[in-house]
């Protein structure tokens, strides 16, 4: 195998690069390109194919269509939902902005669902309120059907096109370009098309490559989902925030885990165990099956655990949606009813679906703030910005709320580059020493000749088997010390991971090793830190300290890896002060749903 040398390296220069082509990075592109910048938006997989497009329930914002709401509602239960561990500056950037994304996404094309009268549909979502969790439940959730990622992909897609974005299709994103000062110059990727590698330099990088779900072997993720900005990070020294809060959606298909949307619960669907009994009346009095995720998950799992699942191993539970009229499953819900009969033979207007706790979402990653820019306890690093599922702002803390998913993309994709805007000069051109680049290439060519006699799918699943069951829904320090074992031997193998074809025109085995890499450092980083955190707060709880303990704990989580990938931890405050005098701080009280 010949190393891959700097003089093959292909050059380009970009106002911006933005890494991922999913909901976030497309309409960064979208409103860099419309602002006038040369924009590189690079994506492993073909735009349209990101894992956006599998969104399916909606996107929140509290217009009203339905009935009352107000953005500081929405803020309450986002806050709440997060079990305060959200930065509240970030949520009001939020929630007061969502009104106006939606109606950016209607002008560029999104074609939502609408009322008799016109106004958009709205419905209701688990964990949302009004009157500051007094109230009734909100209609929130603006949607297409439950096809809602679907629209907006396209649509900024073909917006993007228009306004001239240059995608780089089928460019994988290997390593951050580093200056000595910190700064960042860029990105190395590889062109698997054309078996090239590429440096884009830039005045600002944009990471919008999104969650690590994958990790676990039970996920409603794309196979793309492999985190790979944030282990970009960890190479580069920067710290992952929060990285112990991954959200288990609770209705992932029982066994293949593809997502069956909250939008069935929010349309009257309701779960039952064994005893045909629904069981989240006990959990969640006054919101049921409409809890938020963390609650409705462990409630599953406890059903689970005390012997009152279904089918022959008792392992999962039911969602009922055959006393909804099949016109209305056909009309809201058509990914559900395809979704189950594909992949769990049922017919959802007949039969239940069977269904256990799937990981969806990661709420940690990069760490920024309101305005995208990733920041540390060392202050703010020039030149990057991340958005999207990868960045940790924290506007979902310890535990998202269905449909902010796709606002925070919209919401924080558009501010990142308005305020890059303020700062960067279209045409500048920059770039760094070739002193940077060498130590990336000589990581690519070293894995590139992988000697050893490991395969990547094989690590891959024994990874994810011990993810899902040494880290998930719940957890204690002999079962997590126990997974951080499994994951350090796994760890130690890495380098035996072998890479037969010498090609680098698609090589889908090299692509696995480096995807592998990629997500064994996230799965180390997880584990680390919910060995650290000593409390229960969100999707993270601790059978050995079960109650929240915001008096040690509400703060946020900073993991670093040193080049040896040695693990360090720091802490940092939660933001707990608003934005603007519009809200009060909201302050930590019992969650209760
Ligand atoms: O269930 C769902 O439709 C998922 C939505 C979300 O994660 O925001």
């Amino acid at each position: 195998m010949v190393p891959v040398s700097s003089s093959a390296l292909t050059i380009h220069h970009h106002d911006m690069v933005i890494v991922g082509a999913g909901g976030a990075g497309m309409m960064a592109a979208l409103a860099a390109s419309k602002a006038g910048f040369s924009v590189a938006c690079l994506s492993k997989v073909f735009p349209t194919s990101s894992h956006t497009v599998a969104a399916q329930g909606g996107i929140n914002a509290a217009l009203g269509n339905m009935g009352e709401d107000d953005w500081r509602w929405h803020m309450y239960d986002t806050v709440r939902g997060s079990d305060w561990l959200g930065d509240q500056d970030a949520i009001e950037y939020m929630c007061r902005n969502a009104a106006r994304a939606i109606a950016n996404l209607e002008n560029i094309g999104v074609a939502f669902s609408r009322l008799p009268s016109g106004k958009l549909y709205q419905r209701i979502y688990g964990g949302q309120s009004t009157h500051f969790g007094k109230g009734e439940l909100a209609y929130r959730a603006i949607s297409a059907a439950d096809r809602t990622g679907h629209a907006i992909l396209h649509a900024l897609y073909g917006q993007a096109v228009k306004h001239q974005t240059q995608f780089f299709t089928e460019y994988f994103a290997l390593d951050l370009i580093m200056r000595e000062d910190k700064s960042v110059a860029g990105v190395l990727a590889w062109n698997m098309a054309e078996g090239t590698l590429h440096v884009f330099y830039a005045q600002m990088v944009i990471l919008a490559s999104g969650g690590y779900s994958q990790v676990y072997q039970t996920n409603t993720s794309s196979s793309i989902c492999t985190g790979d900005g944030n282990a970009m990070c960890l190479r580069a020294g920067i710290p992952l925030q929060d990285m112990e809060f991954v959200q288990f959606h609770p209705t992932g298909i029982y066994d293949s885990g593809f997502l069956i949307t909250e939008a069935a619960r929010a349309e009257g669907g309701y779960l039952i165990n064994s005893e045909g009994e629904r069981f989240m009346q006990r959990y969640a009095p006054t919101y049921g099956d409409l809890a938020s995720r963390d609650v409705v998950a462990r409630a599953m799992a406890t059903e689970i655990a005390e012997g009152r699942g279904v089918g022959p191993d008792k392992n999962h539970l039911y969602l009922c949606l055959q006393h909804l009229s099949a016109a209305a499953i056909h009309e809201k819900l058509p990914t559900v009813f395809e979704t189950a009969s594909a992949f769990a033979a049922v017919d959802a207007s007949k039969s239940p679906i069977p269904v256990s706790p799937s990981a969806h979402y990661t709420m940690g990653g990069i760490p920024t703030n309101y305005r995208s820019e990733v920041t540390t306890n060392d202050g703010t690093i020039p030149g990057l910005m991340a958005i999207g599922e990868a960045a940790c702002v924290s506007v979902h803390g310890a535990n998202r709320l269905g449909c902010n998913s796709l606002l925070d993309l919209m919401v924080f994709a558009e501010g990142a580059i308005q305020h890059a805007s303020s700062f960067i000069k279209a045409g500048v051109k920059t770039d760094s020493k070739p002193s940077t680049i060498t130590p990336l290439l000589d990581r690519f060519n070293q894995i590139r000749q992988g000697k050893g006699n490991l395969n990547a799918g094989t690590m891959k699943s024994s990874m994810q088997r011990t993810m899902q069951q040494y880290a998930g829904v719940f957890r204690n320090r002999h079962v997590l010390e126990e997974g951080d074992a499994r994951l350090n031997r796994l760890w130690a193998e890495l380098p035996e991971l072998a890479v037969q074809d010498t090609s680098l025109l698609w090589n889908q085995q090299l692509l696995e090793v480096l995807e592998m890499h990629n997500l064994l450092v996230q799965s180390r980083v997880t584990l680390y830190a919910a060995l650290a955190r000593e409390e229960s707060r969100g999707a993270h709880f601790r059978q050995d300290f079960p109650t929240r303990n915001d008096a040690e704990w509400l703060c946020h989580s900073l993991t670093t890896m040193d080049r040896h990938g040695a693990l360090s931890s720091a802490t940092r405050p939660v933001r707990m002060q608003p934005l603007s005098k519009d809200i009060e701080p909201i302050l930590p009280e019992m969650r209760q749903y």
